[in-house]
């Protein structure tokens, strides 16, 4: 069996900026994103975050994070809070993307076999069960599943998350290169 080998694959999530976000001192905020994954096959929790930015509602991350996973199935969990020096830090909303696009459009990538080139593998619509604010597609390039998505912030009263989610297959992760056949 194929599968029964499989190490991990590299999910990396690109939290690369805000938009509109709310005010939590005086006329600003000093935004930070915790970023929770939540793997439905191991059933484990990883959690990092990214730098702060002090004094701004239009922030601009680009910050990178790799978790390991063995497939692309579960949640990832988007808080955002307004750090402060000397009391706790305050909520400014949160969101979550379901990977299932993602695991998805990578079984179809392996049942169509692709490679190399570029795809657009899937799209997915806003609905009651996301906080996609538009369309998104998962597409395919450089040996890479990705999808861009622009997230409603909830639970808070404005304020948009721009993300990006990448899957690398484990056979690339480990040899950090693309198999040849
Ligand atoms: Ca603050």
């Amino acid at each position: 069996m194929e599968e029964a080998g499989r190490g991990c694959g590299l999910l990396k999530v690109v939290v690369t900026h805000g938009r509109n976000l709310a005010v939590r001192d005086f006329t600003s905020s000093d935004p930070y994103v915790i970023v929770h994954v939540a793997d439905k096959l191991d059933l484990l929790v990883q959690t990092t975050k990214t730098k702060v930015i002090n004094s701004c509602l239009n922030p601009v991350w680009n910050e990178e994070m790799t978790f390991s996973m063995k497939e692309p199935v579960g949640i990832i969990k988007f808080e955002v809070f307004d750090w402060d020096r000397f009391k706790y830090d305050d909520k400014m909303g949160q969101a979550f993307l379901d990977l299932q696009p993602v695991a998805a459009a990578t079984k179809l990538r392996r049942a169509l076999r692709l490679t190399a080139g570029e795809t657009n593998l899937r799209k997915v619509n806003p609905d009651a069960d996301n906080c996609l604010l538009s369309d998104s597609f998962v597409t395919y390039a450089n040996g890479e599943v990705a999808i861009d998505a622009r997230l409603r912030l909830r639970e808070v009263e404005s304020g948009e998350l721009f993300v990006t989610i990448k899957w690398i297959e484990p056979d690339s992760a480990n040899t950090g290169k693309q198999a040849d056949h």
